[in-house]
């Protein structure tokens, strides 16, 4: 019984037990840890050292050398009860009648995803999402929802980052048992970028509700309403609460843009209600929706819909998100998006500090403290600078309304001026943008947002690249050769634009080429989940189902993840600015492998001169133990 780590003890986290305890059983704190895990980790610092990072930098920006501060709470009291215990404990209806009966405006929290996916390229690892887990637990039980997943993350997580994106959701349900967690599901496309056979998409749900997930934002890139409801009945069968999500574009508030005009959006909103929605988004994916419009298009959908929980997504692109969400509460919005101030604004959501200060002493009044939102701010700031060689701010210095005229969405935006700068050509990303919105209206006038945005992103870029304007890509279209995504856009591959496909466009690329009818994901086999765990077990003999499902989603990337696992250890573990560019040589410092295992580390020398082998070693002190690890030299 001593071999219990009693950090894992429920009793005696909630002081049942009392201090003696520790002191009669010091034994209970002496573990052995894995030889093999620990040199595993030494390869990949090792590694680090001899050949540099071992996941791509985007700049030459290098992390800070901090330790973030972590607001400190009760470990020994659990944290207090939030809207999660009405959902788990009466289901989704309840939950959402609950959502729609509450007076205050709700706030969903997007630290942990859409803002870092906006800000800093998806990057922010685990390590650091779980250490202020605790204290949103304590301080913010009264948010509808953390937004922790999905999204890019899944794929950014196991590509970049070497770590578990299922292993990441479950530590955080560990520390945070309160608060309703909530992900962005791409439809038909789940957290990838073309569709997915169904079941496929099912099983993915059932495993995130599995391992901690609760509401599923569900959208498509085109509004394209069979892969919607695919989506929802995947989320909605696997016990999720479905949050169906109408993807915003245009300007409601312009009666000269009439394509995606208030019948456009309300009649989506009757879809989505009939079809069984428990909640009902508005994402403003590049946060287009002026206050003025943002009155009309609540206002509308309110009153047609009385009962269902209305929760606002948008970007603060421009600068005027905060504005937008004040006109959305105050026209009967019940949630809507804000990242803690110091993730917020740019790309990123609008501030959550800025939303709660605006409505103290109103009816409409968070009722969060705004003590908290600064300790919390506080943490993220600190945090935000261990992830320097991403950091969009490197390029963006400020907000910019040019977003209501080229529409492109937060994440993308962010990505495509950071690639403007790299290739350092002066006007280029004014280019790009001006050549988006002709690329946009070339297609017809799109939705925009992953993995439709990507299409015209490409086009855009062909256009600047090639130098030709929209008249010409339209003379010239039988000729040229169209980026890849364009011409599957084009053959129907991720669904049916409203209004259909731009023709004579259309014809004129694709000639005699075949086009898919209605939903993609409708003429893909299944899946053969036993075969496919099958195969991966001839290599990898310790995979887990959930191993199965992420190479079923991304089979490459998941293939060189768990190599990295296998040959790495636990890297996810590393302090982020070790994990990203090493340690200094001579410095220490430790790896808590798990609760209540730690190991001493202290990088000692990299030999001068290589083995005959090309390889170099290097010596480092484990837990005062002397250690080397031999690294082909990639040089
Ligand atoms: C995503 O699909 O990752 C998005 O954030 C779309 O807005
Ligand atoms: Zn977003």
């Amino acid at each position: 019984p001593f071999l219990l780590n009693v950090l894992e003890n429920q009793k005696f986290l909630h002081g049942v037990l009392d201090t003696y305890f520790i002191d009669e059983h010091p034994q209970l704190f002496k573990f052995r840890i894995s030889q093999n895990r620990a040199q595993k980790l030494l390869n990949y610092i090792g590694e680090v050292l001899v050949n540099g990072p071992q996941t791509p930098l985007a700049t030459g920006l290098k992390p800070a050398d901090i330790t973030p501060h972590v607001p400190e709470v009760p470990l020994v009291t659990e944290p207090p009860k939030g809207l999660r215990h009405i959902l788990k404990s009466q289901g989704p209806e309840a939950f959402a009648k609950e959502v729609r009966s509450r007076k205050n405006l709700m706030l969903m929290d997007t630290s942990f995803r859409d803002a870092h996916q906006s800000l800093l390229a998806t990057r922010v690892r685990s390590h650091d999402l779980l250490k202020i887990s605790p204290y949103v637990a304590h301080k913010f039980n009264n948010l509808y929802s953390l937004e922790n997943w999905g999204g890019a993350t899944f794929d950014v997580a196991l590509r970049f980052l070497h770590e578990c994106p299922w292993e990441r959701l479950e530590e955080m349900r560990k520390r945070i048992p309160n608060i309703p967690f909530q992900m962005l599901l791409r439809g038909a496309n789940a957290v990838g970028y073309t569709s997915y056979p169904d079941n496929v998409v099912h099983k993915f749900c059932e495993l995130a509700v599995q391992t901690g997930m609760d509401i599923f934002r569900v959208f498509d890139s085109l509004n394209y309403l069979p892969n919607l409801i695919l989506g929802m009945e995947a989320a909605g069968k696997a016990g999720g609460v479905v949050e169906a999500a109408i993807s915003y574009t245009g300007d409601v508030s312009d009666p000269a843009r009439t394509k995606y005009d208030l019948k456009y959006y309300t009649n989506l909103a009757d879809e989505l209600v009939k079809a069984g929605t428990h909640v009902l988004c508005i994402k403003d994916m590049a946060g287009l929706l002026k206050p003025q419009a943002a009155k009309l298009l609540i206002t509308a959908i309110r009153d047609k819909h009385p009962d269902v929980p209305i929760h606002i997504h948008t970007h603060d692109t421009s600068g005027a998100g905060v504005a937008s969400m004040l006109a959305c509460a105050e026209a009967g919005a019940d949630v809507v998006d804000t990242a803690v101030d110091s993730m917020s604004g740019m790309t990123s959501q609008p501030s959550m500090g800025a939303v709660v200060a605006s409505l103290q002493g109103t009816p409409l009044d968070t009722e969060f403290d705004l003590r908290d939102v600064s300790e919390y701010s506080a943490y993220w700031e600190q945090t935000r600078t261990l992830y320097a060689p991403f950091e969009c701010t490197t390029t963006m210095k400020s907000g910019n309304a040019d977003v209501y005229l080229n529409e492109i969405p937060g994440g993308q935006y962010t990505n495509l001026q950071f690639q403007a700068f790299s290739l350092g050509l002066g006007d280029f990303f004014e280019d790009v943008k001006k050549a988006y919105r002709e690329a946009n209206l070339l297609l017809g006038d799109i939705i925009k947002v992953t993995p439709s945005s990507k299409v015209v992103g490409d086009l855009a870029q062909f256009m600047v690249q090639n130098k030709l304007n929209a008249d010409q890509v339209l003379e010239r279209a039988e000729e040229l050769s169209f980026p890849k995504s364009v011409v599957e856009f084009l053959q129907g591959s991720i669904g049916i634009p409203h209004g259909g496909f731009p023709e004579p466009l259309r014809s004129r690329v694709l000639k005699d080429m075949p086009r898919v009818e209605g939903r993609p994901g409708a003429n893909l086999a299944p899946l053969d989940f036993d075969k496919l765990t099958k195969d991966l077990k001839e290599s990898h003999p310790h995979i887990s189902e959930r191993d199965v499902m992420s190479a079923a989603l991304y089979p490459a990337v998941t293939e060189d993840f768990l190599y990295c696992r296998e040959n790495y250890g636990p890297v996810d573990k590393l302090d982020t600015r070790i994990f990203l560019t090493g340690p200094k040589v001579g410095e220490e410092f430790e790896v808590a492998i798990e609760r209540g295992k730690t190991l001493s580390l202290k990088t000692l020398a990299m030999a001068e001169d290589l083995t005959p082998n090309g390889e170099r070693e290097v010596f480092f002190e484990m837990n005062g133990q002397l250690r080397s690890v031999l690294i082909r030299d990639k040089e």
